[in-house]
């Protein structure tokens, strides 16, 4: 029967979060269509007799962007280009009750973060000298980036390098560790500016000359060492490092904290495709994301979050994040035979990390937000989203096409180009009020919402 009103609300707030390209804004456009228009017998949540009623989208918190839904939903049946970003982090909030919860309606805020911005995560409680000691000794210690950083790495031996030597140097150098697959690079608004752009392929120095390291053009920064920091050039990156960390850092990072449960989305298939590189910084991202955050109850218990909330300045507040669903995305694109494959891939990946966690929720999901593909006897029959030369196409006539087979345990070290998962033009059907096919993102819902 049906309760004749509500006592109260229950305030969910849950954070994506993923590296560009991961699936992060498919994987909300596809959540907000089922909920809006709920199918108990396509969306399970927990069971197929729970109903959603009395959906309604709320305006969202100030200061954030509007996740444009109806957009997107848009340009995936009509295969064109994403509506323009216009911030590299988004919110859609909306209220609904469920059946199964007799006495409250829950209001859920959606999040949708770059996992870019994780990289500089480092800033935090770090002053511009601490933030220096810890970038160089991460450049020079990992061969593959010092290789990368060289000329870099020379220019600050230079007592009296200039402002733009370093800072070109150091584009220069955080291009080459972009061309080489490893996305951890910070400042994070060189790969992924502040209205959520990313850097678009190119080499080297056009893609150097093309991006900023900081706030603005007026305002970059590099690492420095000691003896540099104490030059003009060195005072003014402290003013542009503070106005930085203020601006991107904290407001990011405070949102992630402010979250009760996340997605944190892992795509296999790009990162078998991606190189051991990839993969070693993706781990990375997860190790800092962890750091950083906290989640978990933590010793001291729940009183102590209380006071801390009144006391602590917000960016150093432990965080409500209980809940930590692992999403394994586009799970369309590894053929069915392979599937378990890359939920195990997922668990080796992060599981140690995870379980390393008191008092913190996690499991592990094989996912695909919007199902793209059929699958034949040993391959997969899509629209192919790119020609053989990997350039992007209109859409055309189905295709079958043979994916790579996932291997039984991650290689010890693996090429870029040495596995292929041809991406396919997503299918989402014409009618509004009729939700994409999905696998698993029902349960991934279920999850968070506890
Ligand atoms: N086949 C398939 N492709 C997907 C799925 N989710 C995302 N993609 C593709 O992955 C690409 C990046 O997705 P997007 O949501 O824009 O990633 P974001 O940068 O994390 O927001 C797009 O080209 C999508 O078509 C999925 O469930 N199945
Ligand atoms: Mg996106």
């Amino acid at each position: 029967m049906m309760p004749l009103f509500r006592l109260n609300t229950t305030e969910c707030r849950v954070g994506i979060v993923g590296q560009y390209n991961a699936g992060k804004t498919v994987l909300l456009t596809s959540l907000i269509n089922h909920l809006q228009d709920h199918d108990p017998e396509r969306f399970a949540l927990g069971s197929t007799n729970t109903r959603i009623r009395k959906f309604e989208k709320l305006a969202c918190d100030a200061g954030w962007a509007e996740f444009p839904f109806a957009k997107h939903r848009d340009s995936l049946v009509h295969a064109g280009s994403w509506p323009e970003k216009t911030s590299d982090r988004y919110q859609y909030t909306c209220r609904f009750e469920r059946s199964d919860w007799n006495f409250s309606d829950v209001v859920l805020k959606l999040f949708d973060l770059p996992g870019e911005r994780v990289a500089d995560a480092a800033m935090l409680g770090r002053s511009y000298a601490d933030w220096s000691d810890h970038t160089l000794s991460h450049l020079q210690s990992d061969t593959p980036y010092r290789e990368q950083c060289l000329p870099f790495l020379q220019a600050i031996l230079q007592p009296n390098a200039t402002e733009i030597e370093l800072v070109e140097s150091y584009k220069l150098a955080l291009a080459n560790l972009i061309l080489s697959y490893k996305p951890l690079i910070s400042p994070s608004t060189f790969l992924l500016d502040k209205t959520g752009n990313k850097a678009r392929p190119a080499d080297a120095t056009t893609l150097a000359k093309s991006r900023i390291c900081g706030l603005d053009a007026s305002k970059q920064f590099t690492p420095l060492p000691p003896a540099l920091r104490e030059t003009p050039t060195g005072k003014l990156f402290v003013l542009h490092y503070d106005e930085y960390r203020t601006e991107i850092v904290e407001h990011f990072l405070s949102a992630l904290r402010s979250c009760h449960a996340l997605i944190v989305m892992l795509d296999i298939p790009m990162l078998l495709a991606g190189g051991v590189g990839m993969y070693d910084d993706n781990r990375q991202m997860v190790n800092d994301l962890f750091h950083v955050l906290e989640p978990g109850e933590n010793l001291l218990g729940t009183s102590v979050r209380h006071l801390s909330k009144l006391f602590l300045p917000r960016e150093m507040r432990p965080s409500w994040i209980t809940r930590v669903a692992f999403v394994a995305p586009k799970l369309d694109l590894i053929h069915p035979g392979d599937r378990d494959r890359a939920l195990h891939l997922l668990r080796r990946m992060v599981g140690k990390v995870a379980a390393d966690r008191d008092g913190m929720h996690h499991e592990f999901f094989p996912c695909s937000a919007v199902v793209s593909t059929k699958p034949d006897e040993k391959s997969l029959i899509g629209v192919p989203l790119r020609d053989a030369s990997g350039k992007k196409i209109a859409p055309g006539l189905e295709q079958r096409f043979t994916p790579s087979t996932v291997p039984t345990d991650w290689p010890r070290s693996w090429e870029p180009g040495e596995y292929a998962f041809p991406e396919v033009y997503p299918v989402v059907p014409r009618r509004k009020d009729c939700p994409p096919e999905q696998i698993n993102l029902d349960r991934v819902l279920t999850f968070v919402l506890g």
